[in-house]
């Protein structure tokens, strides 16, 4: 059977890599009953689109911006004729919220789900050394059956369609993240799940493989150290392999060994090799503390996003860098994909550096209630909104985020939703599946979601399905505004309360408020900076008097575009750092509590 997700493309002796990002033409539908098929014709000259960016703040032009359907991208290829022996693919890494990948005239893949790869086998269509015109059909709807929901309605005078949703960033569209043409051998690994624990001094790595059209191959395992030693190997498409005196995945001191996987043919060639860069480590939770190499670990960080100006959600070297480098000046040991799984890239990077990952599915706005259409009393579970056919594509969701990064070290545990309604009739029904599935899928990390403020602890009816109790709280903004000793004394009677509830680690996933850089308050007033820096160092007292915290993740690490609306000037204003990435005051603090906090370990 076919995996979901095919390994990450990679260059090795058996396998080529071509990126197709660049500028391609681009298009819109005219409208959801568009039934022209651009892809069968070179589109109209005009405009081109970088890849990788969302598209909507890329033209000047405000039909683009809002536009609510298909667009088409497309550009010629060339497959390069040393191809003839392999078959060969196109992978875009995500297409918001829909993709189909056309070659010429032929549709070859459809894909739902807009912060997960898809691909398209190409081998049959065009041959090595051959043009083809690649399309790539990105559809930015959100209904009830998409994860994340939403609705479309029809402007009354205009007639316009108009996208809303449950969620306050902006619902960025297009081919945010990089489209790559590659080849593979005839037989070769589709997929490799590697599952790491220590004994002793040494460390193990349990593995399976699946190879394509490969039934009688050998399978050869080689285990190399960072310095290209070769320390540990065996073979079989299953097994566990021992590295003796192992060197750890640690926070903050990634060690990461290459787990080499060939197919051996039976004159003993080497037919393909894939290379996994994989960091020993175990997770666990026991009572109160989140143990990673069985020594408590305290989450400090942010929730993030993927946004920044102009490119919006389109994945950026720079931005990837510069980011780490923040979060590294500012003490951080750890961040949350908030809200969507982000490109593979800095999955691979938080590898590399040792940065610990709470990683998130698309599944936010579980909640009618909030923003979008509905009026306040709406209920979320029900066949009119969040109903069994969000529950499938939330099934998928899982699924996909597993079987994309179920082999990174950085990853210590799968955040499944932010934010529903789980204090609502349904919640219970809704997500007890979805808690099941995720064990099945992984039974070596924890699972949790991010608890909404109105779901306390005695209105929350679902929490005891998940591992760690992870609270996004707004004492001080929301409620209590301004107001920072009601706010504390709210926020240590709802902590206390969650505390005697479960016998298991806290983690304050979003805290926070919005803030103008530049604003400033001898008052200490709700928008001022020195608001941030109070009521952020409020949060903290309160914290470090509850014995069962593990963490504490700012929202959000820097500010970002969200939908047009009477709460927000220019986007959501609570980053730590300014949408350019300058620090605020409150920067200062938080450098300050965890630099210590790193040092005291
Ligand atoms: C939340 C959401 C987050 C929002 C934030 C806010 O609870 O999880 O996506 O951006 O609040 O600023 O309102």
């Amino acid at each position: 059977e076919q995996p979901l997700i095919k390994l990450k493309p990679q260059q090795s002796s058996s396998r080529e890599l071509l990126s197709l990002d660049g500028l391609w033409k681009f298009a819109l539908a005219s409208g959801p009953n568009d039934t022209t098929t651009p892809w069968t014709a070179p589109l109209p000259k005009g405009l081109e689109c970088p890849v990788p960016a969302s598209y909507n703040d890329i033209f000047v032009d405000r039909e683009i911006h809002d536009h609510v359907g298909w667009v088409y991208y497309q550009r010629d290829v060339i497959v390069p004729k040393g191809w003839s022996q392999e078959r060969y693919l196109v992978r875009a890494e995500s297409a918001t919220h829909k993709g189909r990948i056309y070659v010429n005239d032929h549709l070859l893949a459809e894909h739902v789900g807009g912060y997960t790869p898809f691909e398209a086998d190409i081998t049959d269509y065009i041959a090595a050394g051959e043009k083809f015109r690649l399309t790539i059909a990105v559809n930015n709807e959100l209904t009830h059956e998409t994860i994340p929901p939403g609705e479309i309605s029809i402007g009354k005078a205009t007639g316009k369609r108009v996208q809303t949703y449950h969620h306050d960033f902006y619902n960025y569209a297009g081919l945010a993240r990089s489209v790559w043409l590659y080849s593979v051998p005839r037989q070769h690994i589709q997929d490799i799940t590697v599952v790491t624990d220590v004994a002793g001094a040494d460390g193990l790595i349990s593995y399976q493989i699946k190879v394509a059209n490969g039934t009688t191959e050998q399978i050869k395992i080689e285990v190399i150290d960072e310095d290209g030693n070769l320390v540990a190997n065996s073979s079989g498409v299953k097994g566990t392999v021992r590295i003796p005196s192992v060197k750890l995945w640690q926070p903050g001191a990634a060690y990461l060994y290459q787990f080499q996987a060939s197919v051996v043919n039976s004159k003993g060639e080497t037919v393909d090799t894939y290379s996994l860069a994989t960091g020993v480590r175990t997770v666990k939770v026991s009572g109160h503390q989140f143990l990673i190499n069985d020594k408590p670990f305290y989450f400090t960080g942010f929730g993030k996003h993927e946004d920044s100006a102009v490119r919006g959600k389109g994945h950026d070297q720079a931005y990837l860098v510069h980011d780490f480098q923040l979060l590294n000046w500012i003490g951080a040991n750890s961040f949350r994909t908030s809200h969507y799984p982000y490109a593979e890239e800095v999955m691979d990077f938080a590898d590399r550096h040792g940065i610990v990952v709470i990683d998130e599915t698309p599944a936010v706005g579980l909640n009618i209630a909030l923003l979008g259409l509905s009026d306040s009393d709406a209920k979320t579970f029900t066949p009119e909104a969040i109903n069994n056919n969000t529950q499938a594509a939330h099934k998928q969701a899982i699924r996909e985020l597993i079987s994309r990064d179920k082999n990174h070290a950085s990853v210590v545990m799968w955040s499944i939703a932010n934010e529903p309604a789980s204090h609502e009739d349904g919640a219970r029904e809704y997500f007890e599946p979805l808690a099941k599935l995720t064990r099945q899928l992984d039974a070596s990390r924890p699972i949790t979601f991010a608890n909404v403020g109105m779901a306390t602890y005695k209105e929350d009816r679902i929490s005891d399905l998940f591992d760690v109790s992870c609270l996004n709280r707004y004492f001080g903004w929301y409620s209590e505004t301004g107001d920072l000793e009601e706010a504390e004394a709210a926020l240590e009677e709802e902590l206390l309360g969650w505390e005697k509830k479960f016998d298991r680690p806290i983690v304050m996933t979003e805290y926070g408020a919005d803030t103008i850089a530049g604003l400033h308050s001898v008052f200490g007033f709700p928008w001022s900076e020195e608001f941030q820096t109070q009521m952020l160092a409020m949060y903290h007292r309160v914290f470090d008097r509850v014995g069962s915290m593990a963490g504490e993740q700012v929202w959000a690490f820097a500010d970002f575009q969200t939908n047009l609306g009477i709460q927000r000037v220019d986007g959501n204003k609570k980053g730590v750092f300014t949408r350019d990435r300058k620090p605020k005051a409150a920067a200062h603090g938080l450098r300050a509590r965890w630099t210590k906090m790193a040092g005291d370990i």
